[in-house]
């Protein structure tokens, strides 16, 4: 080990060669220190497929690491004296290896970067926390941008960042193809028999076989199956997804992002959140290849704009909107919705076609694409007022791709509404026709989609106007939504009294899910 070397920790969402701690920094000068702990892996019960990801793509890293000639001090979860969190563990390592400096990226999440602001006063040794560049807008730049709006629109932040980006830009400053945002292009339902190429599996090596392992006798409990664990662990392997992505599914990605079919759980999406976030890919990088197959005639400008946005647009906006709004934004309940979560979101027992191929989805591969955890689990979250923090509990539990910066606006602000408007213009509320259309769900539903209430009219359509009447004095004054309560006002006392009977005896059915599926007991 070198003498008075820099300490540098990499979380197990910083797995990048690049890394801001690590450009620059000499190998010989240089202790890197990696932990599993306890704290992390379970101040949530997290799906065992994303403690086994996490663990076995930093496993992976380490060892890369390792093979480049870096020094690296590896904690794993069962190492002797493990304090169980990460400032016990970086106290620990100051004590190996008397490090002159310890130098660690910013984290991703509040509750952890909460921790690591402490350290400066809590080690005799100086501390430096570097910015996470990795994202393409920093905190400063958001909050210039966020800077006296009303409204945070994300179509506004997208268009800054193409510009600074200059994906998707022709030299006079005009988007390509003449429009910003072609997502009107993107609402295609499924057609047949959808023809969506398998993505790339990943076969468990021996790291990972021994991380499942570890996971089934520390972690039994958890949500999720480990039977088909498939994803990459690797930048090798995140490169070989994203290979198959651009040349398989990516011309097709646009048209069918919103379609949803029974059964088929990936469509045409990429698969490439769970490598992006842990850091195993490089957004940009992938942003400029889908540009590529653009200008290369092999995906048309819907799937690649669409695509472009979801990243540069949607997710750099997401973590601008985390920071600027936390710590509040965890707290929020603007529609003071106060159901707890019902027991079938982990057991997936219900008979709602929609939910439960969603949540087995969710099940066996800890992930459903966006429009299942949107219009489907979102939407009935929303519409049966389920409080906010459960419904944050649960898909920070059960997603592998799950960070509070990245799972809590799209809940709290995107599905819910408890931001109170602030990410979207309206509540994304729909009845069961939005998912008829969509989806080749309902059609082998219990349910009838075209019953409006009483027995066996599919829940989510009282269900809508139930919420949208309890709800009113807050939502009516909505320029985008006002209009629904003319419909509703035209509908007649007996049709209304119908529809909020119906939600409120399919509302008593639900059973309260035991808290002890998303926490352990204190
Ligand atoms: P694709 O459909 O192929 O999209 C490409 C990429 O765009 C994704 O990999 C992702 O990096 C990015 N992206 C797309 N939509 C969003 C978005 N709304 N916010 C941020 N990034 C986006 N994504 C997460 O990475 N972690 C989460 O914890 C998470 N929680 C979500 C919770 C809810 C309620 C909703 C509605 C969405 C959530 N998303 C989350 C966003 C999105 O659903 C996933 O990023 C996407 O399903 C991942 O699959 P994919 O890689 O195939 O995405
Ligand atoms: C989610 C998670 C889990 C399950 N375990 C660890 C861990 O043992 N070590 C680690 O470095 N990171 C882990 N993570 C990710 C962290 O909870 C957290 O999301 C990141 O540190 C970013 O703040
Ligand atoms: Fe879902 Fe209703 Fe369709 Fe059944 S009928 S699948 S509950 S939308």
């Amino acid at each position: 080990m070198p003498d008075k070397p820099i300490l540098v920790p990499i979380l197990g969402d910083q797995l990048t060669r690049d890394l801001a701690s690590l450009r620059g920094r000499t190998k010989d000068d240089t202790v890197i220190l990696m932990m599993e702990v306890w704290d992390e892996a379970t101040y949530v019960k997290h799906h065992k497929q994303k403690i086994a990801l996490i663990f076995s793509a930093m496993r992976h890293f380490a060892a890369e690491l390792e093979d480049a000639g870096w020094t690296v001090d590896y904690v794993k979860l069962t190492g002797k004296d493990n304090s169980g969190n990460f400032t016990g563990e970086v106290a620990r390592a100051i004590e190996r290896h008397v490090p002159r400096a310890v130098h660690v990226v910013e984290a991703s999440e509040w509750r952890v970067q909460q921790a690591i602001e402490e350290w400066p006063d809590k080690f005799d040794c100086e501390v430096e926390i570097l910015p996470d560049d990795r994202f393409l807008c920093s905190h400063s730049e958001f909050e210039e941008w966020a800077e006296g709006r009303k409204h945070l629109t994300m179509e506004y932040f997208y268009r800054e960042m193409r510009k600074k980006t200059g994906l998707l830009m022709n030299d006079d400053g005009k988007p390509v193809g003449g429009e910003w945002n072609l997502d009107k292009e993107n609402r295609q339902p499924p057609k047949g028999e959808m023809d969506a190429p398998e993505r790339p599996k990943f076969e468990p090596d021996e790291i990972t076989k021994e991380v499942i392992e570890l996971v089934e006798d520390k972690f039994g409990d958890h949500f999720g199956s480990l039977e088909r664990f498939e994803w990459p662990v690797t930048r090798d392997e995140a490169e070989q997804a994203a290979d198959a992505f651009f040349a398989e599914r990516i011309e097709k990605f646009g048209p069918y992002q919103d379609a949803m079919v029974h059964g088929q759980d990936d469509l045409y999406h990429s698969m490439l959140s769970t490598s992006i976030n842990l850091g195993l890919l490089d957004p940009l990088e992938l942003c400029q290849r889908a540009e590529q197959a653009y200008k290369d005639g092999k995906a048309p400008l819907n799937s690649v704009e669409g695509f472009i946005r979801q990243i540069i647009g949607w997710r750099e906006y997401i973590r601008g909107f985390y920071w600027h709004f936390m710590p509040d934004l965890e707290s929020r309940n603007a529609l003071n919705a106060q159901r707890a979560l019902p027991e079938f979101y982990w057991t997936g027992e219900t008979d709602m076609r929609c939910m439960a191929d969603c949540i087995r989805s969710t099940h066996e591969n800890a992930h459903a694409h966006h429009i299942q955890r949107l219009m489907v689990l979102g939407n009935f979250s929303l519409l049966a007022g389920i409080n906010p923090r459960d419904v944050q509990d649960w898909y920070l539990a059960v997603y592998a791709d799950a960070f509070d910066w990245v799972e809590m606006p799209n809940v709290v602000g995107m599905i819910l509404y408890a931001d109170g408007g602030k990410l979207a213009t309206k509540p994304y509320a729909a009845s069961g026709n939005y998912i008829n259309k969509m989806s080749d769900y309902c059609k082998e539903c219990t349910y009838s989609v075209s019953k409006k209430t009483g027995e066996g009219a599919c829940p989510f359509n009282p269900l809508y106007w139930h919420f949208m009447d309890r709800n009113r004095n807050r939502l009516e004054s909505n320029h985008r939504i006002g209009r629904i309560y003319s419909t509703w006002d035209r509908m007649g006392e007996d049709k209304q009294r119908d529809y909020l009977e119906s939600a409120e005896k399919f509302l008593d059915t639900l059973t309260p899910a035991s808290k002890e599926w998303a926490r352990y007991e204190d």
